[in-house]
């Protein structure tokens, strides 16, 4: 059993002037408290912040890996073996939004280059598939789903395509401009694109070099709303498959490939890099990462997981799913972690999420109702010395927040409960939208006679999730001592 106190929260201390962009330049000459000043006022760009605050996005790997039982098709595969019986995108999206997802991923084309709509591009599609006699577009349906039940929709459009002749030349960047051009023109409004990393080898041998430039600007043209992820500049991979986030989670870290020139020659609000260099460590965002910075920017980590051991339906792993419990466990470690979790649910081979996924994910869902739907602190006497705006810690409102005064980076939040209650979850979230600045925080608890630790942790970013063992105030707890946060 889980009882949890939420508690929303930002640290802004007077520094409402600068115009808020999602990166900064630093300069040679820049002082250390200069640098933590930028870092520590760097924003999510619109679409950054929308993507961060649904929490909760779905995968859904489907294609002819489904039919062949594997997870990295050939490309060798024929289009006749695609035949889901029962193809219903809207029990896809409904199973996903009852389980508290926002928005869905549909994999569009997999490595094997067999693609889920109609494309004018290849031969390798549904269109040579018995699947409706070739007149289906599973894209469509899911995007039509989507909209109907008012859910995000995203598409996975694989740059390694182990079928496509033109692999390994130039054509091939524009072949995939064509794909990408179809389906952000003919599907409505889509809000990720996903680009995996693999780059392996072609059905010649050869490897492409891909032009991620050129296709971030078609992004931008025709879905300027659309996040790029993983191979794109909006999200970042947090490092793992395995749906778990770094403990010290910033989403402010360094780009040290920002081309400073054309940055400064225009103002524009936010930026279009592609990402370089290691992102997987232990630390990217501390301050001994910034200071030796050249550039910062804003891109925050998205977790991927699967509810099963594979990317796609294998009917021998309808009893291999992720438990309720580890699923929980995930939540705390990367929604908990500043992270959005994208979790993978494959449909299977006839086309409908397979009932052994759905009542895991009912039990998940319920697991994360009993804990969060009752703020144990609600109606809590709140004191805080040095802060302003202390009612909005409560409010349960996203867009109002506490903050100290001035240019304070310390502060202690006092509340005293109602009753005498016992918890062992804290639930802490910063307005990011002015920015990310906690570095440490405490919460302790009046156990009778004195001040004693309950928990304790670094960043918290959107949101911060800590279970510690249960403990029982007397009288009230005082909350967040010893806070420090970067201005
Ligand atoms: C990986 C791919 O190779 C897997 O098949 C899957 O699509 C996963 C989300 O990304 O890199």
């Amino acid at each position: 059993m889980k009882y949890s106190i939420l508690i929303f929260l930002s640290f802004l201390a007077g520094i409402a002037h600068a115009q808020k962009k999602n990166y900064a330049i630093i300069l040679p000459t820049d002082s250390e408290s200069e640098i933590i000043f930028k870092a520590a006022n760097i924003v999510p760009s619109p679409r950054q912040l929308r993507w961060q605050k649904l929490e909760l996005t779905c995968f859904f790997h489907f294609g002819v890996n489904t039919f062949t039982g594997r997870e990295w098709g050939t490309g060798k595969e024929d289009p006749a073996i695609f035949n889901p019986t029962k193809l219903n995108a809207n029990q896809w999206v409904k199973v996903a939004k009852d389980a508290g997802f926002k928005q869905v991923i549909i994999t569009a084309k997999h490595h094997d280059g067999f693609c889920l709509w109609p494309t004018k591009t290849t031969e390798h599609s549904v269109k040579n598939s018995p699947w409706k006699n070739g007149k289906g577009d599973v894209v469509k349906e899911v995007a039509e789903a989507c909209r109907k039940q008012n859910m995000g929709f995203g598409i996975y459009l694989s740059p390694w395509d182990r079928n496509s002749p033109y692999y390994g030349t130039d054509k091939y960047n524009d072949f995939f401009v064509k794909q990408l051009t179809e389906l952000l023109t003919n599907y409505g409004r889509i809000d990720e694109v996903w680009f995996d990393g693999a780059n392996g080898e072609g059905p010649n041998g050869k490897k492409q070099v891909y032009d991620f430039d050129r296709w971030y600007k078609v992004i931008r043209k025709l879905q300027p709303a659309a996040v790029i992820a993983i191979m794109g500049p909006d999200v970042r991979w947090v490092g793992t498959e395995t749906g778990y986030g770094r403990e010290t989670e910033w989403s402010v870290v360094p780009a040290n490939n920002l081309d400073q020139s054309t940055i400064s020659s225009n103002s524009q609000k936010s930026i279009t890099f592609k990402p370089t260099g290691d992102m997987t460590g232990d630390d990217l965002g501390s301050r001994d990462k910034i200071l030796h910075a050249k550039g910062l920017v804003w891109y925050p980590a998205e977790a991927d997981v699967s509810i099963r051991p594979g990317w796609f339906y294998h009917e021998e792993e309808n009893d291999k799913i992720k438990s309720p419990e580890k699923l929980l466990d995930i939540y705390f470690h990367s929604v908990g972690r500043n992270c959005v979790l994208l979790m993978n649910i494959p449909p299977d081979k006839e086309g409908l999420i397979n009932d052994a996924d759905i009542k895991i994910l009912q039990q998940w869902t319920k697991l994360r109702d009993d804990i969060f739907k009752n703020n144990l602190a609600k109606g809590a006497v709140i004191t805080s010395s040095n802060g302003i705006s202390k009612q909005a810690i409560l409010d349960e409102n996203y867009s109002t927040y506490w903050t100290t005064k001035g240019k304070d980076t310390t502060a202690t939040i006092e509340l005293k409960l109602k009753n005498k209650t016992t918890f062992n979850v804290l639930m802490l979230q910063e307005n990011i939208a002015v920015g990310q600045r906690i570095e440490k925080f405490k919460l302790d608890y009046w156990n009778g006679n004195d001040w004693e630790k309950a928990t304790e942790g670094t960043t918290v970013g959107y949101k911060r999730l800590l279970e510690f063992d249960p403990v029982t105030t007397d009288n009230g707890f005082s909350f967040l001592k010893n806070l420090e946060f970067p201005l």
